[in-house]
């Protein structure tokens, strides 16, 4: 019997590590949808730049911070225009809903140069910075939450970004074992794209960043042993947020950040859970009022914080997160 328990602990163990890890499953451009290849299957034409595996890059100076896993070039290039909108789908490895619940998340680009970006090797590349998210406001919620519960993270091109190649690397960071040096789990993914118009917008050189190169393990926002406190502020990591697109003047927020361009969405037409949407709320002040008003301030964990999340299918998913991460921190992965 004893032996038998054993054996339904490790199982149990080994679907959670599974499924606790995952990637950027599909890019959509102003409605327009693209599929990424499932880490270490057979890649398909994609914009996507296919990881071997679904988990984490661990170590901010890790070469494969730059891309992803062992990122491969793909083969196609998405068009896209100054100002669309873009939505980035990330999943858990078996498909079911990305598993974290706590951490930012961050884009940055890079010129591909005149050529198309798919045969591009960034790892030298210099990146800029145009959009980060973390908590959706102060007390309240991670972006990332709403990732979890399903929703893609929504990040807006700049308006007024020149044309040219470029990729995109939108980055989620898993925080849930922040509270340790080296306990941060990156990850990042390229999309590669070429924009149209003829704007003449672009970074300055002192905006410019390697990666990995613009963070250190050390950073307050990659070790955080604050990272469970709701009303502890967030320092982001690496550069501030390219002036043209934006800008970003001190580098630290509490998110909430009502101006920001881009956020997880929680698209409203969902169960009625008026309180949890980034866009929405970027759009209304009023619901982040009312997601503050909702939220309790005094609970420890990540998931305390969910008081706005009414029904009860997405209060088993966030428990099951939950659960997911604290088995990760038990496991010291
Ligand atoms: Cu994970």
């Amino acid at each position: 019997m004893k032996y038998f328990l054993s054996i339904l602990i490790s199982i149990s163990f080994t679907f959670t590590f599974v499924s606790a890890h995952g990637y950027l499953a599909q890019l959509t451009i102003n409605g327009k949808a693209y599929s990424g290849n499932v880490p270490g299957a057979q890649a398909t034409p994609s914009v996507i730049r296919q990881v071997s595996d679904i988990s984490p890059v661990k170590g901010a100076s890790n070469p494969d911070l730059n891309c992803g896993l062992s990122a491969q070039f793909a083969a196609d290039v998405a068009d896209a225009n100054p100002g669309d909108a873009l939505a980035f789908d990330w999943r858990g490895g078996d498909n079911q809903n990305w598993p974290h619940n706590t951490g930012p998340m961050l884009t940055y680009m890079t010129s591909c140069g005149s050529s198309s970006c798919t045969t591009y090797n960034s790892s030298s590349s210099k990146w800029f910075k145009i959009q980060q998210v973390a908590r959706v406001s102060s007390g309240g919620p991670w972006a990332q939450a709403a990732v979890m519960e399903g929703f893609p993270a929504n990040v807006t091109l700049p308006s007024t970004l020149a044309p040219g190649n470029y990729l995109i690397r939108h980055e989620i960071m898993g925080l849930q074992g922040a509270v340790s040096v080296g306990g941060a789990e990156f990850y990042p993914a390229c999309s590669q794209i070429k924009v149209g118009g003829s704007q003449t917008g672009g970074p300055t050189e002192d905006e410019l960043v390697l990666l990995p190169g613009a963070y250190s393990d050390t950073d307050p926002g990659i070790y955080d042993p604050n990272v469970y406190d709701p009303s502890a502020s967030y320092t982001f990591p690496g550069p501030p947020i390219a002036a043209f697109a934006g800008g970003d003047a001190s580098g630290t927020s509490v998110s909430g950040d009502a101006s920001e361009s881009a956020s997880a969405s929680t698209p409203t037409a969902t169960s009625g859970s008026s309180g949890s949407s980034g866009s929405s709320s970027s759009s209304n002040p009023q619901s982040v009022c009312k997601l503050q008003r909702r939220t309790t301030t005094s609970l420890v964990s990540d998931a305390g914080s969910f008081t706005v999340v009414k029904t009860h299918k997405r209060r088993h998913s966030i428990l099951t997160g939950l659960f997911h991460d604290l088995a990760l921190v038990y496991r010291g992965s």
